[in-house]
């Protein structure tokens, strides 16, 4: 038997893509700069010159899974992470821009196998988002976690 799982610890090699949704930025600047946390302590160079880390804007969340495609079309890369905040109002327009992005996300990383994790952060208010993205755990760093296990995995399954 063959035991595959992907190291947490090494991540000096990989080379990652950053989606982010402007949309919310208070909430979603936060979820980054926990995210670039965690990539900087396990070993990859998250500054301005960096040669593995990249970071795409876009206005919205739906805007994530477009983008994603054309950064996996220009570059190669172990993984990407997408970053927004979709946070309930008084529309439907919620329901819309949470279910595009998910199955566009998802749609895309499943063509190109590459993975992309999802850190789109869905809450019903700004209270609970501003929880989630540092008032008491910062999800940016569990998403840059997954991020590294996940392309680790993927670069031994191949
Ligand atoms: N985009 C978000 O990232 N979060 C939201 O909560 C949101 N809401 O609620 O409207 C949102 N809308 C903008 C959308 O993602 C697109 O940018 C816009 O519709 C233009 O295509």
């Amino acid at each position: 038997m063959i035991n595959y799982e992907g190291s947490f610890t090494d991540a000096s090699s990989l080379k990652v893509g950053i989606v982010i949704a402007r949309f919310n930025d208070l909430i979603t600047t936060k979820i980054l700069s926990g995210c670039l946390d965690c990539l900087k302590r396990h070993g990859i160079d998250v500054s301005e010159n960096s040669k593995n880390l990249d970071i795409v804007w876009v206005p919205g969340s739906f805007e994530l899974p477009i983008a994603a495609k054309a950064l996996l079309n220009k570059s190669r890369y172990d993984v990407l992470i997408a970053l927004g905040a979709v946070i309930r109002g008084e529309t439907t327009h919620y329901d819309v821009v949470i279910s595009e992005a998910s199955k566009g996300i998802s749609n895309v990383a499943n063509k190109s196998e590459i993975p992309i994790i999802f850190g789109v952060l869905t809450t019903d208010n700004m209270q609970q988002a501003l929880e989630r993205a540092g008032i008491k755990n910062n999800l940016g760093w569990n998403y840059g976690l997954q991020a590294i296990e996940m392309g680790n995995l993927m670069k031994k399954l191949k």
